[in-house]
């Protein structure tokens, strides 16, 4: 077996977003496209030479191809390891433990998540350091900056190996493990929460329905629910892999999981459900007649953590991204815990996790997590949510009417202007920027603005600064609204508009969210010329 250098030219736009390189799989099937971002993931961390690297990814279409290309440069970069999961697949989740636990230097992530997947859709690739999380700006600029002068890289003259049989075998001087990708995270998640006390709640009658979106999350929740915790068989449903996810949108909200949240709205609807998306990293969460939204999630797990055996001791903190809804903050509070806000992305948390300042992180965009692993992790969420549900006794729609009556209501939404031509999406933020300063005491509609600006993140743990992270423009009486482009998206621009409005416990806690936040999405239509700019008059998802 020969190492081969290959000369390569830089392909442009080979920066990280919010989660990895994200482009159409057609962009990445082109020769050299791989190859070009992986050597210039393992020049900018100063090679891979001797190190372990676990490497999987969501199983979509191009996983089964890149994974090989990615073996042969490690082997051929010098690894010593790579710990795959077999057939390739590992749910982001399960990857970062892997890391965690087998001391690994850093790992190799084959998803674009939440987009869709086949030739036509997307492909996507991050890189994760050793602590198990996703690489920190400093790290992603670096790879960024290896790209635009990228001029070969090595690979070995073989063929592809066998991912298909757990064991190890080699690849050049390297030897490839392949393991099972669902039994160390099921033996995380039993260290973490009452198994006993779930088996006796499905053993008690109590119905659930698991949408894995026919991405990565299906083996990990069957193994789980079914398998160990006796839910009946049918509780997890599109439960297969497959490379196009059914040529639906992995992406677990009201709009994507329709048929779930139908279902559930139902006379006869289950108890719960919750769904993940493609690399089972996100979660939505469902009761009987009732949708949590991700940000009133994070509020209801900060709040009822303690009563799950990993987090009987209490949390440390609380850090939310800062579209994130302020509801666990009023938790935090009563809690008398920290609570952070950091720019929207995984790769934010990390550092307040190691230093242990927090315990619980999440996202409004589905995404909840804690100390664990250092990503979120879908299917843990829905084990906590489960783990409450089964210590409480009491459904989903009463613990969040009592979380309410407690906390109050912090009503929220999103909405998204997705393929928005980039130059009117860029336009619309940059002149916004600009009046950002004028906007504090003036009144658009019903609303008038209190403070607005542009959000840069200061990280209380490595002092870097993070700057353009999304304008905020709060309004009289509590009401916000933040508006950022999306770092995921593969098509023109998607602009995120995020709303939300307090209500006191004594208030009226159940408006429909929509109409509750109506003044300030016409406020913000307002300031920001939304209409005429976007030539949308209404989002293509409200979540
Ligand atoms: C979106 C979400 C963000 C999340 C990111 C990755 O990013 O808003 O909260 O961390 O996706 O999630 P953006 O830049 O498109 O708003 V995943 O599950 O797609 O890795
Ligand atoms: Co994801």
């Amino acid at each position: 077996m020969t190492i081969l250098t290959q000369t390569c030219t830089p392909f442009e736009g080979q920066k990280p977003g919010t989660s990895g390189l994200r482009k159409k799989t057609r962009v990445y099937m082109q020769p050299g496209y791989v190859e070009c971002f992986v050597q210039s993931i393992f020049n900018a961390i100063g090679g891979v030479a001797g190190k372990t690297l676990v490497i999987g990814g969501d199983g979509r279409y191009f996983n089964a191809e890149a994974i090989q290309t990615i073996l042969r440069m490690a082997s051929a970069n010098g690894a010593a390891l790579a710990i795959v999961g077999q057939g390739g697949l590992l749910s982001t989740p399960a990857a970062s433990n892997l890391i965690r636990q087998r001391g690994a230097d850093g790992g190799l992530i084959l998803s674009a998540s939440h987009n869709p997947g086949g030739i036509d859709e997307d492909f996507g690739l991050k890189y994760n350091i050793s602590n198990g999380g996703p690489a920190p700006e400093a790290i992603t600029d670096a790879i960024f900056e290896q790209t635009k002068t990228i001029s070969s890289y090595k690979t070995l003259d073989t063929a592809d190996i066998d991912l298909g049989q757990i064991g190890t075998v080699s690849l050049g001087d390297m030897a490839v493990e392949i393991v099972d990708p669902v039994e160390d995270y099921a033996a995380l998640m039993e260290e973490l929460f009452d198994f006993g006390a779930l088996r006796a709640l499905f053993a008690s009658g109590f119905t659930m329905k698991f949408d894995a979106m026919h991405a990565v999350t299906g083996p990990y929740a069957k193994a789980i629910l079914e398998d160990t915790l006796g839910a009946p068989e049918g509780t997890v449903l599109n439960g297969v892999p497959s490379v196009d996810f059914g040529k639906g949108h992995p992406d677990p909200n009201p709009i994507w999981a329709k048929p779930l949240v139908d279902m559930v709205m139902s006379d006869d609807g289950p108890d719960f459900a919750a769904a993940s998306d493609g690399d089972g990293d996100r979660n939505m969460i469902l009761g009987k007649g009732v949708y949590v939204t991700p940000s009133d999630s994070l509020a209801v797990l900060a709040a009822n953590a303690h009563l799950a055996p990993g987090y009987e001791r209490g949390i440390a903190g609380v850090a939310r991204s800062m579209p994130t809804s302020g509801a666990c903050d009023r938790v935090a509070e009563a809690l008398a815990v920290e609570c952070f806000e950091t720019p929207t992305g995984w790769k934010f948390f990390g550092n307040l996790l190691d230093a242990g300042r927090v315990t619980l992180c999440g996202e409004e965009s589905a995404g909840t997590g804690s100390d664990h692993v250092r990503e979120k992790d879908g299917l843990w969420a829905v084990l906590l949510w489960l783990n409450i549900l089964a210590v409480r006794k009491m459904s989903v729609k009463d613990i969040l009417q009592d979380h309410w009556q407690t906390y109050g209501r912090n009503y929220y939404s999103r909405h998204d202007y997705e393929a928005v031509d980039s130059a009117a999406a860029n336009g619309l933020m940059a002149d916004l920027t600009a009046k950002l300063d004028d906007l504090a005491g003036q009144t658009f509609g019903a609303c008038t603005v209190t403070m607005a600006d542009s959000f840069s993140y200061h990280d209380s743990v490595d002092g870097s600064v993070s700057h353009n992270q999304g304008l905020r423009i709060n309004f009289e009486g509590g009401g916000r609204a933040v508006l950022r482009l999306s770092g995921t998206g593969t098509e023109g621009a998607t602009l995120r508009v995020y709303l939300e409005r307090y209500e006191v416990p004594e208030g009226d806690l159940n408006i429909e969210t929509q109409t509750a936040l109506k003044d300030i999405a016409e406020a913000t239509a307002l300031i920001s010329g939304l209409t005429e700019r976007t030539g949308r008059t209404a989002p293509n998802v409200m979540t």
